[in-house]
């Protein structure tokens, strides 16, 4: 996108002292977003959330050290969405893994500022000729995100067409943790998962979820509360969901780490993805007219 691009956006969408758009490494534009209560970005390319820092805090949301930031490459780390397929295509083996919101260029629907203090920013999807080769349905993809002393994200699909059809999606946070090896994940206890890393066995978590190997589970439930507890950073993350009933808790580990370019050395430590999905069974078929919502909320606790 050009500086008059970027120019453009400022003069449409910025808020003084609150939002600013700039051009990033690799051209990428992206939102910041400052108020009393957090800072954060936003890149436009998949709405892709890169950072929420609350006042006086670190860092919630990670990205990796070895991040690529090129258009068409969804930046590794942050809230990627994915849409409106998770994980790999269920025939397509050349369509993208999870879907392609995340790698097109979204566009900005709105920016306010709240009077309770936060900053929302609303950006769009829409289907084009590229996207409808890979998937064939008339829709409408909305993601809102609200910046304050929590995280709310919010990701809309409607049906604009006169055909229902299927979604699986996930928000695929990575969260940025002291150490993945020292924290673990609350309430998910007694859930059934799916161990993707055993080849889809089935298997019911006992306790919590702690991390000693590549872990890739999506664990089927109820939509409840879940928390990363973090005594490392004398912190919790408290991870709210709507609109949703399966949870995927990733972390490569080591060895799939080096295969990944844009991980870093030893970058799979620091991070840990705790992702709000309709995944598995838990599938969403939108009706015409219809609309779904998924949408996540963050807040940091104390031990
Ligand atoms: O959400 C976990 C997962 O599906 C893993 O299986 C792994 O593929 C991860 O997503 C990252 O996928 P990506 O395409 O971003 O490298």
């Amino acid at each position: 996108m050009s500086t008059e691009a970027v120019a453009e956006l400022n003069a449409c969408f910025g808020i003084r002292e609150r939002v600013t758009f700039k051009q990033t490494e690799g051209g990428l534009i992206v939102a910041e977003v400052g108020n009393a209560q957090a800072t954060a970005r936003i890149a436009l390319q998949g709405a892709q959330v890169l950072d929420w820092t609350p006042a006086g805090g670190q860092p919630v949301i990670w990205v990796s050290p070895g991040a690529i930031y090129t258009a068409g490459k969804s930046v590794r780390g942050g809230v990627p969405v994915c849409w409106p397929w998770f994980g790999p295509h269920a025939t397509e083996a050349e369509s993208p893994a999870h879907g392609f919101a995340r790698t097109q260029c979204w566009e900005m629907v709105q920016a306010q500022q709240l009077s309770d203090g936060s900053t929302t920013l609303s950006l769009r999807l829409l289907q084009d000729a590229n996207t409808r080769l890979l998937w064939p349905h008339d829709a409408e993809l909305l993601l809102l995100v609200n910046v304050g002393r929590r995280l709310q994200i919010d990701l809309l699909t409607r049906n604009t067409g006169d055909e229902a059809f299927t979604v699986t999606q996930a928000l695929h946070t990575y969260f940025a943790v002291s150490d993945v090896r020292e924290v673990s994940v609350q309430g998910l206890e007694d859930l059934p998962y799916i161990d993707k890393v055993d080849d889809g066995a089935r298997r019911v978590q006992s306790g919590p979820v702690t991390f000693s190997a590549e872990t890739d589970r999506i664990y089927l439930d109820q939509g409840g509360e879940c928390v990363i507890h973090d005594p490392g950073l004398q912190r919790r993350i408290v991870i709210r969901r709507e609109g949703s009933r399966s949870t995927v808790v990733w972390n490569p580990w080591m060895e799939k780490s080096v295969a990944m370019a844009d991980m870093g050395e030893g970058a799979y430590r620091g991070m840990l993805c705790v992702e709000a999905t309709n995944a598995a069974e838990d599938a969403v078929v939108v009706e015409p007219g219809g609309e779904h919502r998924l949408q996540v909320s963050y807040r940091l606790a104390s031990l």
